[in-house]
Parts: C-alpha cells; structure tokens; sequence
C-alpha cells in the first residue's frame, strides 16, 4: 500500500512539473483616476491602464511566477493639487506574453488576440480623472478576469488517436525525443519537433495527445488540444493500420472507420478545420496482412465523403476531409526513402498551400485596383 501510494505520488509530482501552461487567468485592475479640484478647477490624472504584449519568448508559467497572487494593478492617477492643477497619469503596467494567446473577459468576450511580437492590446483601461463631468472624483478602472488562452503555432499538426504512431513519427522526423510507448494516451502535452531541410528550411510540426470519439465534447484529452490544430496550417493524420480499440470494454475500430471519426471530430470542434490542407499516413505497415486494408483505406480517402456509412449514422461527418498526399509507411521502422518522402510532400503541401494563399492576395490586390480605377477607393 505504501509503495502503491508512493508511485501515486511520485507520478502526481512528475505530472505537476511537466504541466502544460495552455491557459492562465489574472484579476486585472486599472488604476482608479485621481481626484479633481473643484476650487481651481483641476483634473485629477487618469489610471493606468493593463496592457499586453506579444514577446516570442515570452511564457505563461513566467507570467505566472512573476505574479504568484494573479492579481494585477495599475497605479491611480495623481489628485489634482494646488501646484499642480493637472494631476499625472497613472502608470500602466504591461505584461510580457507569448504570440498565439487570444484574450478573454469573464464573459467569455473576445478581446483580441497577439500573434505577433510587439503587439499590444490595453486589456484594462484606467479610470479617468476627476473634473466638473465626474463631479471631481476620479472614476474606477476597469477590473475583470481575464483570460490568456494560449493555443501553439506549428506549421504542421499530427492528428490522429491515441497510439497511432504520432510521436513515433515526429521522433523520426525531427529531432524531438516525444515520450513513445505501447499504450493510449502516452503524450499528455503537446511537443514540437523542427523538420530540417538541407538548403536550411525548417517546419515545425507539433505533436499532440490521441482524439477518440467524443473528443469535440471533451472526452480523453479531447478540446483542450484540438484548439491547437487550429493554429497549423497542414494537418498530418495518421492511422494505425491496423485500427483502434481504447479497451476489452471499448468497441475496435477499424483504420478506415478511426479516419472517418477523426473528420468528424474535427469537424464537430469547428467545420473550418476541413478546409485545412491535409495529408494522411496510414502507420504500422510493418505488421503482417496489412496490404489490403491498405489499399482499401486509400482508395477510400482519396474520396472520404462517399465512406461514410462505414460508420454508424450518428458518427457521420457531413462533408470530408481532402487529402492532398496518401503514404502508406512504418515510422518504426524509420526507412530512410519513407521517411524522406513524407518530409519532402510536408514542405510541398506546405508551399502549394502558401501559393494558394498569394493567389488570393492578387485577387484581392487586383480587384482594388480596379475599384481605384473606377474611382472607388477602397479602404482596407
Ligand atoms: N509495429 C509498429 N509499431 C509502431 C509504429 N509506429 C509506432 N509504433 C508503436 O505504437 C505505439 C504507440 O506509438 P506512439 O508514437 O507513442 O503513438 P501516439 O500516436 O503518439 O500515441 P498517444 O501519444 O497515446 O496519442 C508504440 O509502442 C510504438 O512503438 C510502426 O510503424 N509499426
Ligand atoms: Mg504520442
């Protein structure tokens, strides 16, 4: 029992410090404004603001340790005195944060979100000073919880379940050493590995713990990392095989109906993530009696769409995922031609989604033009 308790312990412990800093909240109070004086007709000082920051170095879990109590405020704007009629502005307080965080108040309101460095947002503004309009008393700043989500920014998402081979197949791939093992649910945080390329182009690709079914709903690891695929722009799914099953208690699912469900869970989290370049790796090729489903699964993704009655009807997506690459391969058993194959149609995808995007541009740039042509300024 001791040593039962122990291990618990000890797991508990080492789960604490490898803890995943994806989301933090922080009471964040605005100065108040300073008084005015009605004698002399003076104006108190505004509060300081809150503001945010984006800095690629930047950390959630520094955020946090920088400020233990989450409780975060800006000084109150100065009274108005006789010697000084105007009084001075509070200081604001700016908090350092990592790029990929959308902001929230506690009413789940979007208050933007920083992806680049150097953007800033003020989260709380400031009471304003006191004056005639106020009566001369300073006004109260904004106080609120807000939220920082932080949702990573890969290039490349591996999607798949739990055990598939996902971060067999980032290991292989890059340089990242993921935690691999035999069982689901192996990766519990989401690891990045870099894709080098000899004329020095990297990719990243990041790494996240198995969606099951129900997942959209928050079942297994489930919703809390599928906003991470949000952010990549290719997703990489892989499928063992030779299919799934979560337990002697769980019903197995065949390769072809864990790939219909995993479209339907990306699409049930949010229906955009279809339109998002995909390829599919069909993993563990190297176990026997493989070939047939093989070719069945890939002749079915070729087409997703009309597979889905392989699945009962309430698992059915409504619209298929398209990929644009099929493999077939084992990422045990690391075949250099494999291997290179796959990183090379990455980056192609990569680079045929990125002209896609310029397309639009010159449309876009095009159709401005013209409209300037006609005499319609356009504002952008
Ligand atoms: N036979 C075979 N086994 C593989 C292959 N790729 C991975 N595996 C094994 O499958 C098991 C799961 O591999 P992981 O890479 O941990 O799978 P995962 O998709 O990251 O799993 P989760 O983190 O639980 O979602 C491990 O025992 C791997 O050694 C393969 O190509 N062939
Ligand atoms: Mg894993």
């Amino acid at each position: 029992m001791v040593f039962v308790t122990a291990v618990l312990r000890s797991a508990k412990g080492s789960a604490k410090k490898r803890k995943f800093y994806d989301s933090l909240r922080l009471l964040v109070k605005a100065g108040p404004g300073g008084h005015g004086l009605p004698k002399y007709g003076g104006i108190g000082g505004d509060g300081g603001d809150i503001l945010v920051e984006g800095k690629a170095e930047a950390k959630l879990k520094e955020v946090e340790k920088l400020h233990p109590s989450k409780r975060i405020s800006a000084e109150p704007g100065e009274n108005s005195l006789k010697n000084r009629i105007r009084g001075a502005k509070g200081s604001n307080v700016k908090i350092e944060i990592p790029l990929g965080v959308t902001l929230y108040d506690e009413e789940g309101r979007n208050l933007g979100e920083i992806n680049t460095e150097g953007d800033q947002i003020i989260v709380a503004k400031g009471g304003q000073g006191g004056s005639a309009t106020t009566g001369y008393s300073g006004l109260q700043g904004q106080k609120f919880v807000l939220t920082l989500d932080l949702k990573l920014i890969a290039d490349v998402g591996l999607v798949g379940f739990p055990n598939a081979g996902k971060s067999t197949l980032l290991s292989v791939l890059s340089k990242a050493k993921p935690k691999i093992a035999s069982y689901p649910f192996t990766t519990i945080q989401p690891n990045i590995g870099t894709l080098m390329y000899p004329d020095l182009r990297q990719i990243s690709m990041a790494d996240l713990p198995g969606l099951i079914e129900g997942a959209h709903a928050n079942i297994g690891m489930g919703h809390r990392f599928l906003k991470h695929v949000e952010r990549t722009k290719l997703l990489l799914l892989v499928v063992d095989v030779g299919g799934f099953q979560l337990g002697a208690k769980y019903q197995k699912r065949s390769c072809l109906e864990t790939l219909v469900l995993l479209n339907k869970e990306l699409e049930l989290y949010k229906e955009e993530l279809l339109d998002k370049p995909a390829i599919l790796v069909i993993n563990k090729m190297d176990l026997p009696d493989t070939r047939s489903t093989f070719e069945e699964v890939r002749t079915a993704a070729r087409h997703l769409e009309e597979c889905f009655t392989a699945v009962p009807e309430n698992m059915r997506p409504t619209r298929g995922l398209k990929f644009m690459r099929i493999f077939g391969m084992s990422a045990r058993s690391q075949l250099p031609e494999e291997v290179e194959t796959l990183k090379n149609a990455v980056r192609e995808v990569l680079d045929e989604a990125a002209v896609g995007e310029g397309e639009e541009d010159i449309e876009f740039f095009k159709k401005i033009t013209r409209e300037y042509k006609r005499g319609n300024p356009v504002l952008i």
